[in-house]
């Protein structure tokens, strides 16, 4: 559990310095979960709260809990279906039955990624997408200096073109964590500026590129066209196997980040998924959502602005944190 990278040096950490950082890090999942947690397990307590026998009502009761947590319809409706049925068959089942039912049906949906991260290559590329504001960039920064502790080198690419500030926020965080950051002026082709990059770190034998996009509106064509534009110039420079398409969703948008996955999955590969924000909403049910309904594993969640506030995703941390025992 709670894997942040593949090692790429042997590491000489004690057993219990690792189980100490492993507990450090499933008690502030809990925590950053802690909005969701308690919407929903003070909504879950009274039906939870003594074993009986479940019926109709008792489920639309949890019905309604899973979508008000952002669970969306469609996968709430996944969950609950094969139970409406057995109590429709007049199978006796109980409400602690119900829960630990939830538990491991919530872990099935939860895909797991069976891919290293980063990826293998020389170097790999991460490439990381998303509407506006979602935290595209400051997660870069995040992971980058996680990379940098685990020894690896890194280069941020600064193929967010659309805005100068844009260019200078990428350049701020690469001097903060001593990353040499690529860039073009404003308006410059984003494929040139992630050529240039790759060619950098090819050149220069580093391990990682990190690849900082502009936002852009999911619905906007010319837009999510440029990405296709943007992959096909890694795929020139690097194997397929060497890159990973990042979706980075925030969580507070709710069921919009069905809307944006659908259209980003559209238009390229979308490998993996980061969700950001997940301290400031009651709704981190949408993680279970889009992960189940895209089949996309979730790499890392965001839980906070400061560095140490990005972590592992871990589908047993999350399921017990949204559903306390
Ligand atoms: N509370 C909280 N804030 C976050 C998290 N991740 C990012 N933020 C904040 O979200 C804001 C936007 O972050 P950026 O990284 O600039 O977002 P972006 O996706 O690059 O934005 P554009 O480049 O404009 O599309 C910043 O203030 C971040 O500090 C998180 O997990 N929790
Ligand atoms: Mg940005």
């Amino acid at each position: 559990m709670f894997k942040f990278f593949r090692k790429k040096k042997y590491e000489e950490k004690s057993e219990i310095s690792e189980e100490k950082s492993l507990k450090g890090l499933f008690e502030k999942f809990k925590e950053g979960l802690s909005k969701t947690k308690e919407k929903l397990s003070s909504a879950l307590s009274q039906i939870f709260e003594v074993d009986k026998l479940i019926d109709l009502s008792t489920l639309e009761e949890v019905e309604e809990t899973l979508i008000l947590a952002d669970l969306g319809v469609e996968t709430t409706t996944a969950l609950l279906e094969p139970i409406k049925k057995k109590v429709l068959q007049g199978e006796p089942l109980t409400t602690k039955q119900l829960k630990n039912y939830l538990k491991e049906e919530m872990l099935k949906f939860l895909i797991e990624s069976e891919s290293p991260f980063p990826p293998l290559g020389n170097p790999s590329v991460l490439l990381f997408l998303g509407v506006n504001g979602v935290g595209k960039t400051t997660t870069i920064a995040k992971i980058g200096k996680k990379l940098k502790e685990n020894e690896y080198s890194i280069v941020l690419v600064a193929a967010d073109t659309f805005r100068a500030a844009a260019i200078e926020q990428l350049k701020t965080l690469g001097e903060k964590i001593s990353a040499p950051v690529v860039s073009l002026q404003e308006g410059a082709d984003p494929g040139a500026v992630i050529f240039q990059g790759i060619t950098y770190a090819q050149k220069n034998n580093i391990d990682v590129v990190l690849v900082d996009t502009a936002g852009r509106l999911h619905t906007k064509y010319n837009l999510m066209e440029e990405l296709k534009k943007m992959v096909k110039v890694i795929h020139k420079l690097v194997p397929p196997s060497s890159q990973e398409n990042i979706l980075v969703l925030d969580a507070t948008t709710g069921q919009n980040a069905i809307s944006q996955a659908k259209h980003f999955c559209e238009t390229i590969p979308v490998h993996s998924l980061i969700i950001t924000k997940m301290d400031g909403t009651a709704k981190g049910g949408i993680a279970l959502a889009v992960s189940h309904k895209f089949k996309i594993p979730i790499r890392f969640v965001g839980l906070g602005e400061k560095p140490e506030d990005l972590v592992p995703f871990d589908k047993k941390a999350f399921v017990s944190a949204i559903l306390p025992d």
